[in-house]
């Protein structure tokens, strides 16, 4: 009660602006601890060099040139979805997998395109129509197209699948603009002034936008304003910088140069790598990662039947004293007590919760399906009643 008093206190006194500067900290911290707690499953980047697509897993540094049918000439993924977008000519839309397999013609599309980006919350995939400007997109499928006018002179797209938006480079208005993911209600934030940005892309944890501009450095700003700055500046690198992504958990970039090398630095500029070299002119490059999902369970309930009763009880003393009996696949839901052992003290625990009044209830994730939030070395390999997605 005192302390939460005192929090009311210091909320009165900060201003509304400090407050918001307060939260969108705490909100980068909470998506900082999220990634950094559930492990990463793969980095995974695709880049065309001089017309093959290269898969290129930054975990284990393994390059692999894909057999796609016919020359990409545009790529986005949807790594945790294993979906590999591109464009080949002539004219059409064509789905794999990351290894460039399972290739499926999402749809035919007579007109010149640009830029390519799969938005994985929605299931859709866009891209600008060079001649008339319009903002296209069908779903993973190739069906429901959807056709949004006004986007003339559109160089490169961004999404942010976190608070929904499309951020837009206009090379030729010196601007970059966000829409939500339907293409409407434009905001102008970098209304002019910029020289011939393109690849637009979002840094979603830092809130930044980074781009190219027509001297080929690459530069970014923060969205809600400050100084632009230079952060790799052309000739930084052998060759013309052609395209970039941007790993915002990790802070790199990633970039890929006329002269077929593909460098990692980080997002301050420093720290170049030269991953790949030997291609021919990397003329698109896309970047995802995926996360390990680890199942949730129940606390308690030891026979993974989504219940708490005696069962479970009788379950937690046969793994224990029944020899050959068969071992946990959750063994974490056995920790009745939560003190990151599982013995006959959990049993007692669970049949004082279970039948004597006024006993203390289990603690979280119970009765419902979660995560342990105080994790120890009790593991959870398999949960029926809590399967992964
Ligand atoms: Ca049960
Ligand atoms: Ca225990």
């Amino acid at each position: 009660m005192i302390k939460s008093m005192r929090n009311i206190k210091i909320f009165r006194l900060l201003s509304p602006r400090s407050y918001l500067s307060c939260l969108r900290i705490l909100i980068v911290f909470c998506l900082w601890v999220a990634v950094s707690r559930v492990p990463l499953e793969a980095q995974v980047l695709h880049w065309i060099s001089g017309g093959v697509t290269v898969r290129h897993d930054v975990f284990s540094g393994a390059t692999t040139n894909l057999t796609l049918p016919g020359s990409a000439v545009t790529l986005s993924s949807d790594v945790p979805g294993n979906r590999l977008f591109h464009f080949r000519v002539p004219f059409t839309l064509v789905r794999s997998d990351l290894d460039g397999l399972d290739v499926l013609e999402l749809t035919s599309y007579p007109f010149g395109f640009i830029d390519l980006t799969a938005v994985a919350s929605i299931e859709r995939v866009f891209w600008i129509n060079e001649f008339n400007g319009q903002l296209v997109s069908v779903d993973f499928q190739g069906l429901n197209p959807d056709v949004v006018g006004g986007m003339f002179g559109a160089s490169g797209i961004a999404a942010d699948e976190v608070d929904g938006y499309l951020y837009m480079s206009f090379a030729g208005q010196g601007a970059i603009r966000r829409y939500n993911l339907q293409g409407s209600n434009p905001v102008n934030i970098i209304g002019s002034g910029l020289n011939n940005p393109r690849d637009v892309q979002l840094d979603q944890v830092q809130q930044r936008l980074f781009w190219i501009n027509g001297a080929g450095d690459i530069q970014r700003r923060g969205i809600a304003g400050g100084p632009i700055e230079t952060v790799v500046p052309s000739g930084a690198v052998p060759g013309i910088i052609e395209h970039f992504v941007v790993d915002d958990v990790f802070q790199q970039i990633y970039l890929g140069t006329s002269v077929g090398a593909v460098w990692q630095m980080t997002t301050d500029g420093t720290l170049a790598v030269n991953m790949y070299s030997g291609g021919t002119s990397i003329s698109e490059l896309t970047f995802g990662y995926s996360t390990v999902c680890v199942p949730g369970f129940i606390r308690g309930d030891v026979n993974d039947d989504g219940l708490f009763n005696i069962a479970d009880v009788v379950r937690t003393l046969e793994v224990l004293f029944v020899q050959g009996s068969q071992s946990l696949s959750c063994e974490v839901s056995a920790d009745a007590n939560d003190d990151e052992q599982t013995n006959v003290a959990d049993a007692i625990y669970s049949l004082s919760a279970l039948f004597v009044a006024g006993s203390p209830p289990l603690s979280e994730p119970h009765p419902n399906c979660g995560a342990d939030p105080t994790p120890g070395t009790l593991g959870c390999e398999v949960s029926t009643i809590c399967p992964c997605p």
